[in-house]
């Protein structure tokens, strides 16, 4: 068929792209393939697919930002980007990296590589309170408030590198947030010990105190852990592996058939705690969860499984593994026989359906379908769990549990639908987070974007609406219903409750330590200039008294490299050596008046006589 035919409008790529569709759904119509067009559908669910000027989106969206560092907020439906909250990565624009606060928090390093955001739970849902995430490169694990969307606390997570798969308690609450490292390395990496003999390398389950960010326990495994996971009951938590075999070359991670998912049993690791059944190394609980110890089971995964979710009923857990055309489904509730050895591990496996190449991360709209995304065949794949495990037990020729597939574009990793990740899942969007882009945007050179697809899935047949080009490079994200998260700007109380917070300016002397007390109120700095010598090392103290959301002020001293924000009743400081002698003109950088040219004072450096 020639393209000639279309009407002119209609020849753009999504032109064509959407009357071939529709083409095609006419066609599949006629000869009963598909029964209702998905846009009917849409339509008729009511799902809001666009958001005009002056109007605000339905969906939070929290991405995490790969290898930046970061973490970005953005809308959906419009997959608008709002925000990036900086985290491991230094971030002029905010100051992170930058003032006091944030460099003790960063412990001296800029470089971070996010992975997984996941938000605190209260009886299986989002609370709005917190998101934790992940840092593979320096093995951390920080956590954003989310009234500010900022980052309040960072850790270092010891013994361990490749610190991945990260999830907090879905129940009663989140008191536990769990750490995989995916990574196997020496516990004790001193460089004393045999690195050519890989079985003295550990796999680590992390406990973290969420409330605290303190390391509560790590589990030791024999394998690596990858993805993680948590119940709905507040029982277990889930990491796949992909390096049963112990490995430490791809030869030697790819020999088995099966690797496996490791199922932490809570109740088990709580008594062993109490029991003292554990060893302490550098001050941290360090207990053995090899198989036969009760803490853990390990279940057989078809080849180097790599994801793990939980579908939002609380039934099964459901793993893939990169190397076989596989989802395996395991039913949580015969866990408890599995660790009582009942039954074996295997055993829990109730559904192995084939679903197609590359499946990595399956996500769920709460209608008991799950889609799990294909890298190799460059799809989201969508199954029914039901079905599949009915043809487990009775396998029929020629019957699928597979219920619709969709083309993304291209190689996809992680896909999230809304709400998936707690029991209210929604089933109306899901995000395709494809890791190659290609010819999709415009050549912008040898780093591309990445390429964020939004896709309704409130039909029965899944519709691409949306693309969108992201910077490296996010992984995986959640989506999370606006009305659950409730950012605002700090109350007065609250400013003054901080501990250095600014009332009165002042400039304090101690030897060469200067201390500068400085308020910022639109359009002024409370000093007009500040007096220091050469070689003493200054600390500047600033307070924005402004309450109007939005008022923020900049704080740059010019060739100082200095560059910081204060949002409405924050307090922020920095430290530096004033080893420049001149005048210097310090100004707010965050546009907040008519007159925020003129907010500006000077910095005097005596020179040394
Ligand atoms: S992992 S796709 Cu952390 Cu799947 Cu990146
Ligand atoms: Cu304060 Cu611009
Ligand atoms: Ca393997």
């Amino acid at each position: 068929m020639s393209k000639y035919w279309l009407p002119k409008t209609l020849r753009s790529r999504r032109g064509i792209l959407f009357t071939f569709l529709t083409a095609s759904i006419a066609t599949a119509l006629v000869v009963g393939i598909v029964s209702v067009p998905s846009l009917v559908e849409a339509k008729k669910n009511k799902l809001r697919t666009e958001v005009h000027p002056g109007e605000l989106d339905d969906y939070y969206g929290f991405f995490s930002g790969g290898h930046s560092g970061e973490v970005r907020v953005l809308g959906l439906p419009s997959m608008r980007l709002l925000k990036r909250i900086a985290v491991f990565n230094v971030d002029t624009g905010s100051g992170w990296g930058i003032t006091n606060e944030s460099k003790a928090m960063m412990g001296g390093m800029i470089v971070g590589d996010t992975h997984h955001c996941h938000g605190s739970y209260k009886d299986g849902t989002y609370d709005g309170k917190y998101l934790w995430v992940n840092d593979k490169a320096n093995n951390r694990l920080a956590r954003i408030r989310l009234d500010l969307m900022e980052t309040d606390s960072i850790i270092k997570i010891p013994h361990v590198q490749g610190t991945h798969g990260t999830f907090p308690q879905r129940y009663p609450q989140t008191d536990w947030v769990v750490v995989n490292s995916e990574f196997r390395t020496p516990v004790d990496n001193e460089g004393k010990g045999n690195f050519e003999d890989p079985s003295t390398y550990g796999g680590v389950h992390t406990i973290v105190d969420a409330h605290k960010m303190e390391v509560i326990a790590q589990v030791i495994v024999p394998c690596n852990l990858d993805l993680a996971g948590t119940d709905y009951q507040g029982k277990y938590s889930f990491a796949t592996s992909y390096n049963s075999e112990g490995g430490a070359t791809i030869s030697q991670m790819l020999a088995r058939d099966r690797d496996w998912l490791v199922v932490f049993n809570w109740d088990a690791i709580k008594q062993a705690l109490k029991k003292g059944s554990y060893k302490v190394v550098d001050g941290v609980k360090m207990l053995d969860g090899k198989p036969g110890t009760g803490l853990a089971i390990y279940i057989p995964i078809p080849k180097n499984p790599h994801g793990v979710n939980i579908s939002p009923d609380g039934k099964y857990a459901i793993a893939s593994g990169k190397v076989s055309p596989t989802a395996s489904v395991i039913a949580i509730d015969k866990l408890a026989d599995a660790f009582a050895g009942k039954i074996k591990p295997k055993d829990c496996i109730v559904a192995e359906p084939q679903i197609g190449l590359g499946p990595l991360h399956t996500t769920f709209d709460g209608r008991g379908n799950a889609y799990t995304s294909l890298f190799i065949d460059s799809q989201i794949v969508k199954w029914n769990i039901q079905k599949a495990i009915d043809l487990y037990q009775h396998p029929k020729e020629g019957d699928t549990a597979v219920v619709d597939r969709l083309d993304i574009h291209y190689q996809v990793g992680h896909t999230m639908a809304s709400m998936a990740e707690t029991k209210e899942a929604d089933g109306k969007f899901l995000v395709s987070l494809n890791k190659i882009s290609k010819d999709r945007f415009l050549n912008v050179g040898p780093l591309k974007p990445e390429n964020d697809q939004l896709v309704d899935i409130s039909g029965k047949k899944m519709r691409l609406i949306e693309d969108e080009p992201s910077y490296v490079e996010p992984h995986d994200c959640i989506i999370v219903r606006r009305d659950l998260v409730e950012p605002h700007v700090l109350d007065r109380a609250v400013m003054d409750e901080h501990p250095l917070a600014v009332h009165k300016n002042a400039i304090e002397r101690d030897g060469n330590k200067v201390t500068v007390h400085l308020t910022a109120n639109a359009p002024v700095y409370g000093m007009q200039k500040v007096e220091v010598n050469e070689g003493d090392e200054v600390t500047f103290i600033v307070t924005n008294h402004d309450e109007i959301p939005d008022l923020s002020h900049g704080f740059c001293i010019s060739e100082y490299n200095i560059n910081f924000v204060v949002g409405p009743f924050q307090t922020k400081s920095v430290t530096f050596t004033a080893d420049k002698p001149g005048m210097y003109w310090i100004y707010c950088t965050n546009f907040c008046h008519a007159l925020h040219l003129e907010m500006r004072l000077r910095l005097l450096v005596k020179a040394k006589a």
